[in-house]
């Protein structure tokens, strides 16, 4: 393997969600790929944590909350928004882990963006800016130094969650091969520019 583990390391796996999959309500091109190699890596870490996006019917992110279309955005108290199909309702299929993840390897579930008015693409901090989830203390108090993320989109939750895991003072190293990204408008190629600028590696894991 291309990433040599430390006790000291963390994996978050990033949204492995049905509606992120070919066949989900959102679904990134070749999502459902990158399962196996998840599977694989979390088996090196002694701390694994798990993202799963969890809105509430009717959420702030969904186009159809305001009568607009998908990818359009809108400007929400915090910042921009670009609007989504519906995606993750809390509770729905689409919202399950991918079948085939093997979610007995994550210690930590991580669920976000489960307030109505409050996006949240990251795992440590909603789109607000100023609320935390806890995720960051949860990795200090285990003695976390460094995190590989993995999971999907490489260009949005995955992009935010390893950025703000720098913010907090990890070393993060987003591991590109199991990754997918929806690439809107740009968006992977603003995400490479700012892993670079935040200090955020790109490895392949195999
Ligand atoms: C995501 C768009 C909306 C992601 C989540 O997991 O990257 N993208 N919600
Ligand atoms: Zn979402």
């Amino acid at each position: 393997m291309a990433i040599e583990t430390r006790e000291t390391d963390a994996l978050i796996v990033v949204d492995v969600q049905n509606d992120f999959c070919p066949g989900g309500a959102l679904a990134v091109s070749g999502g459902d790929e990158v399962v196996p190699l998840v599977n694989e890596m979390a088996r090196h870490f002694q701390t694994v944590v798990f993202t799963q996006d969890w809105h509430p019917e009717g959420h702030a992110s969904f186009a159809s909350t305001h009568g607009l279309a998908p990818f359009d955005t809108i400007e929400l108290a915090y910042g921009t928004q670009v609007l989504w199909p519906d995606h993750c309702v809390q509770g729905t299929p689409g919202a399950a882990f991918h079948p085939a993840l093997n979610a007995t390897m994550a210690q930590m579930i991580v669920r976000k963006g489960f307030r109505a008015g409050i996006d949240s693409y990251s795992g440590f901090t909603e789109a607000d800016r100023r609320s935390p989830t806890g995720l960051a203390g949860y990795l200090r108090e285990r003695g976390v130094e460094r995190v590989v993320v993995a999971g999907l989109a490489l260009d949005f939750c995955v992009a935010w969650t390893a950025l703000d895991a720098r913010g907090a003072g990890f070393e993060v190293i987003v591991a590109e091969d199991a990754c997918r990204a929806i690439d809107l408008d740009g968006s992977l190629s603003r995400t490479f520019a700012s892993f670079e600028e935040a200090g955020v590696a790109r490895r392949r894991w195999s």
